[in-house]
């Protein structure tokens, strides 16, 4: 039996997740795979801090493309990048529980349905407190309430989400906000101030090895503290999203093109890589995409 076989099955509240725009999944990986993973995390951390590794998320900037350096990082970018030398990410990427969530999430009958998309992760600056405005990931600030309510109908088309090797409460959303505009109130003091608390936003608070799948339109932000965060981030898309895949391998992924980029992914991490290589080679499409490519 290979590893994606042995899916695990949880089954998620998929009436929360509608509700809210976000579920939380508790012990995701197995335990061996969870001590590794912290450790694997603990290099990265650390080529990523001396500058080692370059593919890194600048304190000061929230969203790509970032600067080849400033005053402190809060992200590693390309986990699973050949060079970086942890392949333990993409066995890590292929965890059955995470698939079969993001399954669930996307009405998908198998992984082999999916798209493989980025990994990356998120940590806590050292010296530098840093804070996202609130954004929804798909839809600029300045689309009025009207655009905004277009958008917010389109289909979903992939999922993404947040794993925590170590307590995270970094991440804040306001529930329910995926499925409708910005009130007047929220536009007018967001206007005024972009990273505001607004009214019924909540903190979501992850313990080490749960993760929180949440929809990338709902209104978020975070605030970064220098308290140790080690989160992985990830996406993945639904087979097919022509747009997706080629927004995921416009820049800088050339290593997501190579023939062997999915070696010792299993099978299904195989499929997730045609899918997404499929997707990247058919031009012209009117599928609505639905991320920044981060
Ligand atoms: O740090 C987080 O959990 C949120 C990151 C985020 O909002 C983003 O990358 O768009």
């Amino acid at each position: 039996m290979t590893a994606d076989e042995t899916e695990r099955k949880v089954e998620i509240d998929l009436a929360a997740f509608a509700r809210d725009g976000f579920v939380i999944v508790d012990d995701v990986l197995p335990p061996a795979l969870f001590k590794a993973a912290k450790k694997a995390c603990e290099e990265a951390v650390e080529k990523g801090r001396k500058g080692e590794w370059p593919h890194r998320r600048i304190v000061g900037k929230a969203f790509p493309p970032w600067p080849p350096s400033g005053p402190d990082i809060w992200g590693i970018q390309h986990l699973m990048h050949p060079d970086f030398n942890l392949p333990i990410f993409k066995e890590i990427y292929v965890n059955p529980t995470l698939l079969s969530t993001a399954c669930q999430i996307l009405s998908l009958p198998s992984p082999a349905s999916l798209q493989l998309e980025l990994f990356n992760l998120l940590i806590n600056p050292h010296t530098t407190p840093f804070s996202l405005p609130y954004h929804r990931d798909s839809i600029p600030a300045s689309a009025t309430a009207d655009e905004e309510a277009e958008l917010l109908k389109r289909p979903r088309t992939g999922t993404q989400y947040n794993l925590a090797l170590y307590d995270d409460a970094c991440l804040i959303v306001v529930p329910g906000s995926h499925k409708r505009p910005k009130t007047p109130e929220e536009a007018a003091l967001l206007a005024k101030d972009d990273k505001t608390p607004l009214p019924d936003e909540i903190k979501v608070v992850l313990k080490p090895n749960q993760v929180v799948f949440y929809e990338n339109d709902i209104l978020h932000r975070a605030e970064y503290t220098t308290l140790k965060r080690v989160t992985l981030h990830g996406s993945m898309g639904m087979e097919g999203q022509v747009e997706r895949a080629k927004m995921i391998l416009q820049h800088g992924v050339e290593y997501l093109k190579e023939e062997t980029f999915a070696d010792g992914m299993g099978e299904y991490g195989k499929t997730m890589w045609r899918n997404l290589m499929q997707g990247y080679g058919t031009s012209g499409s009117d599928t609505l995409s639905g991320i920044h490519d981060d």
